[in-house]
């Protein structure tokens, strides 16, 4: 095809804010179409924040559309089932009718995905804050200085300033439960006798509200959730209280041990933002920045890649950003916006703790194509 984005000579250049997983995304996306891309991180260097993640078909697709996913599949882990426990009793073990998934840890998919950036020559400024952005295609950074782009991308996060500098209308709240997520070793020779390459989401009403959603992420490395209500100080502490959770989970207690090391641990309350559009004039804003969910459908970042990557795909073929960028949240904003109030609903009604709650609905996100532009794998 021919490169469309070469208008009267000239590259058309994107200045991206924020180097997560949408910024990373976006970037690349946008250089393999012909853009000229900068990529700023208020950071000191290109690292993920964070434990571990899981990825569904639709963000293994967008991998695949960016030639990152052979590498992110290397190192990474799908679990034969995934099993639900209530109060320690099997309750559900869900294959998906064999819709890839896949879990990994954070830093696993951002050294996959900046490694990608790296390789296609994308322009990385690392301590470079975005502080506003411009309809008009202008962004600004901490140190003042002004860039002017055909395309500014808001991928700074559930902060986000680009978007707050432009004053989208929004609604923001915070979950009553939240989560202390960390990566241990998996110490799988210590557990005893279990299925523990299994995804287990472990929960328990009794005699306190405690779960612990447990992950392989590969041999090495365990992916531990342990969610509790923000109101209960003993389950929301960091460092972990080593006790409670023990209690609770004694059959965990060689991987709680390695947990309770961990010092730099943190307790986050799930938050939502809903905006009333996500782009304004030649900025567009992707990520927790537009809509920032509860980790429910694990949804938030795979979501985010498939809209960083889907608006790339709808600049292609577009000679007006400004049109391209509208059209675009027209198309694929839907899927996003009832994967967040599906999973908000589940986090607020504790959902997944009955077991086969991976309904077709529950799916839909994980269920669509970016690259083909259809829902594949039936349920
Ligand atoms: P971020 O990851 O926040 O990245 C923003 C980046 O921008 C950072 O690097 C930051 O340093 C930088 N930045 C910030 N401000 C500026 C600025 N002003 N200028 C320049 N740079 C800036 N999603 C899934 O798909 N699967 C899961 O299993 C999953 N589990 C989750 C579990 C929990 C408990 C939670 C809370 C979320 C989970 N999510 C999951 C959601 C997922 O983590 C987020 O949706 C995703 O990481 C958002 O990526 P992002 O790039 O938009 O934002
Ligand atoms: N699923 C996943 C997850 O990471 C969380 C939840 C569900 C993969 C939070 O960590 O329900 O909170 C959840």
């Amino acid at each position: 095809m021919p490169n469309v984005n070469m208008t009267s000579g000239k590259t058309r250049r994107a200045e991206v804010a924020g180097g997560g997983f949408a910024g990373l995304t976006a970037a690349i996306a946008l250089k393999q179409s012909g853009w000229d891309v900068t990529l700023h991180e208020k950071g000191p260097e290109l690292r993920a924040f964070g434990a571990g993640i899981y990825l569904w078909y639709n963000g293994l697709r967008v991998l695949e559309g960016l030639g990152a996913l052979e590498e992110v599949l290397e190192g990474s882990h799908t679990p034969p089932t995934y099993e639900t426990w209530m109060h320690n009793k099997s309750v559900s073990k869900e294959t998906f009718n064999g819709l890839p998934w896949r879990v990994m840890t954070r830093s696993h998919l951002h050294t996959a995905l900046a490694n990608r950036v790296r390789a296609l020559g994308i322009e990385i400024r690392v301590n470079s804050e975005a502080v506003s952005a411009d309809p008009e295609g202008r962004l600004t950074l901490q140190t003042g200085e002004t860039i002017e782009a055909d395309l500014i991308v808001g991928a700074d996060g559930v902060g986000s300033k680009v978007r707050d500098s432009i004053g989208f209308e929004q609604d923001r709240w915070d979950s009553t439960d939240g989560i202390i997520r960390l990566i241990v070793p998996r110490k799988k020779q210590e557990l005893g006798h279990g299925e523990w390459d299994n995804t287990i989401d472990m929960w328990n009403f009794w005699p306190r509200v405690q779960r612990i959603l447990y992950s392989p992420c590969n041999d090495d490395e365990l992916y531990l959730g342990l969610m509790a209500p923000a109101a209960d100080p003993r389950g929301s502490r960091v460092p972990l209280d080593l006790e409670v959770w023990v209690e609770m989970f004694p059959f965990l207690e060689p991987c709680l041990v390695e947990a309770a090391k961990l010092k730099s641990a943190r307790y986050d309350r799930y938050a939502t933002t809903r905006l009333d559009s996500w782009t304004r004039g030649k900025v567009a804003l992707v990520g927790d920045a537009a809509h920032a969910m509860c980790p429910a459908l694990a949804q938030g970042a795979g979501c985010a890649m498939v809209n960083a990557f889907s608006l790339a795909q709808e600049l292609e073929t577009a000679s007006s950003v400004e049109d391209a960028i509208v059209d675009w949240e027209k198309r694929i904003r839907p899927i996003t916006d009832r994967c967040q109030a599906l999973s908000g609903d589940y986090a607020a009604n504790r959902s997944l703790s009955k077991g086969n709650m991976f309904t077709p609905a529950a799916l839909e996100a994980a269920r669509y194509d970016p690259l083909r532009r259809v829902y594949s794998w039936p349920q």
